[in-house]
């Protein structure tokens, strides 16, 4: 007899941008796809998840996608007639509503309740890992669960076929020319580097190009649309929306907001990666291709130590030379400092980046993947739960 598949519901709040929504659909489509397991994500912000999704139903409450049940996370919503899941999931840190809360406390068999957390390389992550924090006026107990890149950590959401797709992809050639051809980029392959640029607005940006346009090779440079645009516009009032636009030795091309998947092929389609906040990073280390990090923006620079923290982990044991490149460029992209002398001694470099990135790869690769840690985590608490009942 086929079992019931297990229910979870996993709450996203959206803050801003696309993180929330990034890292909740991708781990909501992976927990279908490959445990099997019925996932509910409650999502407060439909636009945002949109973007990401074009499938989304703006004035649907619930609707199915892929196989995730999406419900509208609304004030309207009455709780009383929603029985929580097995598994409920507060996404980066979100508080689930009291009256679900409640009705947690109130069911015989108690769900399994998480906080996942945001990423950091910091070393107190895994001390905290899943730490149990009981909720006396609930009888309940929430745990911690944190992504990381220590064997320590929750690891990082990886979907189990994506660095197989990944690499096929990189190794046929054809398949590379039209994934281009279809972002209107047939003639892709004649530039001598092609830059994906995802970042915020940056006072530096200006000063960015024009290393590019003045260099002795040349670049194509994507961009995703959104405000980054707006500021390259003002910069380049030529630039087209539409085609490619060049400027010395630098071409252009704005991309729409590229799905998920096919995001990740443009990162392993790239030479270099600019990318930011916290999915798209993970999503560039899978790619192996040089990357560089606009970590999201934290009150008192909290993100620096954080940043700091992560090129620790990640230039460990690199040559000195290796190192003072990446990191002397990452503190002047993610502080807006001037970056010109910081570029040329960052592309000096840039060859050696591929190589020690598979490395790194491999070793994130071994942690496993956060969904699976997730799942092991939960059967783990459901027993003991069970012999304690
Ligand atoms: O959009 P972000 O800046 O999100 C940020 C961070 O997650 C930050 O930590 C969080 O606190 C804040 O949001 C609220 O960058 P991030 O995390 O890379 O998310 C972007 C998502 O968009 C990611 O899932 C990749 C996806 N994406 C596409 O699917 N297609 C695209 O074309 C692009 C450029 C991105």
């Amino acid at each position: 007899m086929q079992q019931k598949p297990q229910y979870w519901d996993i709450f996203c709040a959206v803050v801003d941008n696309f993180g929330d929504i990034g890292i909740c659909w991708r781990l909501s489509r992976q927990l279908v796809a490959e445990h099997g397991i019925a996932v509910r994500l409650w999502v407060d912000d439909l636009h945002s998840f949109q973007r990401l999704c074009s499938a989304v139903d703006l004035l649907q409450a619930r609707q199915q996608i892929e196989g995730v049940e999406i419900w509208h996370w609304q004030s309207a919503v009455n709780w009383s007639q929603i029985p929580p899941a097995a598994v409920v999931i507060e996404a980066l840190a979100c508080t689930i509503p009291a009256a679900y809360q409640q009705q947690m406390a109130a069911m015989p068999d108690k769900p399994v309740w998480l906080n996942l957390e945001y990423l950091s390389a910091e070393s107190w992550v895994e001390d905290c890992h899943t730490m149990a924090s009981p909720q006396p006026m609930l009888a309940l107990t929430k745990y911690f669960f944190f992504p990381g890149f220590t064997a320590q950590t929750g690891g990082l959401l990886r979907e189990s076929a994506l660095l197989s797709r990944l690499d096929a992809f990189v190794q046929d050639r054809q398949a590379q020319q039209h994934f281009w051809q279809q972002l209107g980029l047939a003639d892709a392959h004649l530039f001598q580097r092609r830059i994906s640029l995802f970042a915020y607005s940056h006072q530096q940006l200006a000063s960015l190009l024009s290393c590019w346009q003045g260099a002795n090779s040349t670049t194509l440079c994507v961009i995703p649309t959104g405000p980054l645009v707006e500021q390259v516009q003002q910069l380049l009032p030529e630039l087209s929306l539409d085609r490619s636009t060049t400027f010395g030795a630098l071409t252009i091309k704005i991309l729409p907001f590229l799905p998920q998947p096919d995001y990740d092929l443009l990162l392993s389609a790239c030479d270099i990666n600019f990318v930011r906040g916290e999915d798209s990073i993970v999503r560039a280390q899978w790619a192996a291709k040089p990357f560089i990090w606009q970590i999201y923006r934290q009150e008192e620079q909290a993100h620096l130590q954080k940043l700091q923290a992560f090129l620790q982990r990640y230039t460990a044991g690199w040559p000195q030379a290796l190192t003072n490149a990446i990191v002397n460029f990452h503190h002047v992209w993610n502080t807006e400092q001037p970056l010109q002398a910081t570029w040329q001694e960052l592309e000096q470099v840039l060859v050696e980046l591929p190589a020690k990135n598979l490395l790194w790869r491999n070793k994130l690769e071994s942690h496993g993947d956060l969904a699976s840690n997730l799942v092991r985590f939960v059967e783990k608490k459901i027993i003991i739960q069970r012999n304690f009942s």
